[in-house]
């Protein structure tokens, strides 16, 4: 069944760190063997053993249109025929900066980079260089790309900094970050009577994607936008992977609160390297070339990824996309915990536009404490149980899942007629 996968992932291992150029994809979170994707089109993706699925990952978000979609390609086709690159200012960027900018009212100008840690370090050094101060506030289960200062853990009490998460990190580099509990206002409040004059941002995920699917409370969102405005901190919303996902207007839209700066990726660059940040002008000022803040790349604003993100784009923003996404997503969601109950498995679902999350517990989890009490084995169990059914799923229980446009009520049927059989056998043997 994956015969060559394995061939692959052994010779992969011998050239590549852990086989793979990105942790996440190795499956050590749910052990055995990581597939290798062949081609995709629409909502399946094929492995090089032949073997179909219906998948949820989408690359952990862009292929928000399906894979290969056809006037994706033509239009990239056709960018690339004019030249892949020439580190010089071109229409294309003018045309995804105005439709970011026009899309989202917080955002009066934006940078483009080529990857979402790339956005979020550079708005982090931007706060910093706005503010003058150093501190930075972030939140337990949210992941933010891997920068050194980012790659860090709360500290061993309430309110004291973080500690790296990662070898190679200097323990400086991580002292000047706040690690306080996601959905937790009361703390937040505690921690600027504490900091708040030092506080140059907070930042976060405003629906949490990478302790799988996490949604705030309006009176969190709301606090930590009232604390930023008192103590003239600067609010950044991480949308790399909420952005043009959850609706035209990302969380920022879902929650009605305006971040002072935004930072975008995966489902803007369709497939292509993109990262994006921007917001209030008068922070955006402070940035190369006009103010002192150094940001800086060689592709950023690459015409090839600008020409699929905005082929993207244009698609996602037409009229009644994600209601349509959003009736999807609620469909499969909405099944799977119905196929579950009648297992007699403790599950339940979350969903948002085209994002959701799975929990192997009876309710949705609220908190980062919450998720790590899921039931990981039993999600293990079934991610290999759909995965020999033809259904692919986020490589770990604590990831978000997606769907695209190009989900409908056939991938639907296969979905839940392999959770149905799978379900049971998430149960420990
Ligand atoms: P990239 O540097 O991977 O483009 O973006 C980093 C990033 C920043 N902010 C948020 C909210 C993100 O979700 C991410 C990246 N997300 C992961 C998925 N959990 C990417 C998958 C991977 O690491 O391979």
């Amino acid at each position: 069944m994956y015969e060559r996968s394995q061939q692959l992932f052994e010779a992969s291992q011998r050239v590549i760190p852990g086989g793979v150029n990105s942790p996440v994809r190795a499956f050590r979170a749910v052990g055995g063997t990581p597939v290798f994707i062949r081609e995709g089109k629409g909502a399946w993706i094929v492995d090089v053993d032949g073997n179909r699925y219906v998948d949820y990952v989408g690359s952990w978000g862009p292929m928000i249109l399906g894979h290969a979609h056809a006037d994706v390609l033509s239009e990239v086709a056709a960018a690339a025929a004019r030249g892949l690159s020439f580190g010089a200012p071109t229409e294309l960027e003018l045309e995804m900066a105005e439709l970011i900018t026009r899309s989202l009212p917080s955002i009066e100008q934006v940078r483009l980079v080529s990857s979402g840690t790339e956005a979020v370090m550079s708005a982090l050094r931007l706060a910093r260089g706005f503010t003058g101060r150093t501190l930075i506030v972030k939140f337990e289960g949210c992941y933010h790309g891997h920068s050194d200062f980012l790659l860090v853990k709360a500290g061993s009490g309430a309110l004291t900094f973080g500690n790296p998460t990662s070898a190679g990190v200097p323990a400086e580099m991580t002292s000047k970050t706040l690690v306080l509990d996601y959905n937790d206002p009361q703390q937040a409040i505690d921690a600027f009577k504490r900091f708040g004059p030092d506080i140059a941002a907070v930042v976060l995920e405003p629906i949490a994607g990478n302790m799988n699917f996490v949604r705030p409370s309006q009176a969190f969102v709301e606090t930590l936008r009232r604390l930023c405005t008192e103590h003239g901190s600067v609010l950044i919303f991480d949308e790399v992977m909420t952005g043009f996902r959850v609706g035209a207007q990302g969380a920022q839209g879902v929650f009605a609160i305006r971040p002072d700066l935004t930072t975008l990726g995966k489902v803007i660059g369709g497939g292509m390297p993109v990262g994006a940040f921007g917001g209030r002008r008068d922070i955006m000022a402070k940035l190369a070339p006009l103010g002192p803040v150094y940001q800086a790349g060689t592709l950023s604003g690459n015409p090839i990824a600008v020409t699929a993100g905005l082929a993207t784009l244009k698609r996602v923003l037409a009229p009644g996309f994600f209601d349509s996404l959003a009736k999807t997503t609620a469909a499969v969601v909405d099944g799977l915990v119905r196929e579950a109950h009648i297992a007699g498995i403790p599950f339940s679902a979350a969903s948002l536009g085209g994002m959701f999350g799975l929990f192997f517990r009876p309710t949705p989890p609220s908190t980062f404490a919450e998720v790590m009490a899921c039931d990981k084995e039993a999600f293990n169990r079934f991610f290999h149980a759909m995965l020999r059914r033809g259904v692919y799923l986020a490589p770990s229980a604590f990831e978000a899942g997606f769907v695209s446009a190009a989900h409908g009520p056939a991938e639907i049927e296969a979905t839940l007629a392999a959770a149905r059989a799978a379900f049971p056998e998430s149960r420990a043997a």
